[in-house]
């Protein structure tokens, strides 16, 4: 079948209806209206832009460089970006909490359709970690820079400093002191790490992820989201994964890695996210306690979601139309 062909946009609406399977295994319940969406998953539809949470100006961003012909790998920097700059988002960038001495910490990677990555960690005083990411992977012979190195290269690329530290998170962190015990928080309400991952119309994936991390963490801590195989992996041949929630838990089973190779050997998204929750609550009893959420597209663009407790969705822009979809849990009921 010609290439073309085969990334050919489908209807979402025809005889695809009758057979009825929905586009992912995700529970498909779209807010607003509440109907399910089904799709002849027969024919593909590009391009596609899937991210963790509910973030409808991220994928807008991402979207408008797709309609257009754009490639993912903008996509997914801008649309990145717009959470970033989101000074009411407290877990990425700008007005993210801080770790609990006060200051700001940002991870974040980019992966290519080439397999190219890059990265920053516990970098300081940048609003658009992903950008300097994609620097990283772009502009050096390396894939992975932190802390101050990671800010001076930063700088030496034209960001400028900024203090990300607004008064809003000053004052919850000065709230959270009084009675933190200068405990690290580890709990499930702490998210809305933005990982997203977009194929274009030439059918190529690219992916990205961004976030502070956990709120009032101990000084260096690093978690998932910019490391490569945890917080996402994109391989253009199979797919891509990327993870929200308790970054430790995702560290130690590798989880988007994980996740794409369960696609390669012929899992649905919906299946391998399922996997990949599974391996942390049958190896972590106390799994009640923390969320971890996974989202995955492969290359068909069928995706899937999936994660230890209720609340946690992802937000969909295909076909210009924009959705938010719960997804299914481990944990049936909030606890
Ligand atoms: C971390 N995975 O640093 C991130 C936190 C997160 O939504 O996803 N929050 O562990």
């Amino acid at each position: 079948m010609k290439r073309r062909n085969f990334l050919k946009k489908a209807s979402i609406t025809g005889i695809g209806l009758a057979v009825a399977p929905t586009i992912t295994s995700c529970e498909t319940t779209e807010k607003k209206e509440s109907k399910k969406i089904v799709a002849d998953t027969s024919k593909t539809i590009v391009p596609v832009v899937v991210a963790t949470w509910n973030f409808k100006n991220a994928t807008k961003a991402a979207w408008e460089v797709l309609e257009k012909g754009g490639m993912a790998i903008d996509a997914v920097e801008q649309g990145c970006r717009a959470e970033e700059a989101d000074v009411k988002n407290t877990t990425v960038g700008k007005g993210g909490s801080p770790d609990r001495d006060g200051n700001v910490t940002l991870d974040a990677c980019i992966m290519n359709k080439e397999g190219n990555y890059g990265a920053v960690v516990c970098m300081e005083n940048i609003v658009h970690p992903v950008s300097v990411a994609r620097k990283v992977m772009e502009e050096t012979p390396h894939v992975l820079l932190a802390g101050k190195g990671a800010e001076q290269f930063a700088v030496e690329q034209g960001f400028k400093r900024e203090n990300l530290l607004t008064e809003a998170s000053k004052k919850a962190w000065e709230k959270w002191k009084i009675t933190s015990e200068y405990k690290p928080i580890i709990n499930i309400e702490n998210h809305d790490t933005i990982g997203m991952l977009a194929i274009d119309s030439k059918g190529d994936i690219s992916g990205a992820c961004t976030t502070s991390g956990m709120a009032y963490k101990m000084a260096g801590r690093v978690g998932d989201s910019a490391v490569i195989g945890s917080g996402l992996f994109i391989d253009n041949t199979v797919g891509g994964a990327t993870a929200t929630g308790m970054g430790e838990e995702v560290l130690k089973t590798v989880g988007s890695f994980l996740i794409v190779e369960l696609m390669r050997q012929g899992r649905t998204p919906q299946e391998a996210c399922e996997e990949g929750v599974r391996r942390i609550v049958t190896s972590n009893p106390n799994y009640k306690n923390f969320q971890v959420g996974y989202v995955a597209l492969n290359k068909k663009g069928e995706y899937g979601c999936y994660c230890i407790h209720p609340g946690f969705g992802i937000s969909k822009y295909q076909d210009g139309k924009q959705i938010y979809i719960e997804s299914s849990s481990h944990i049936k009921k909030k606890v």
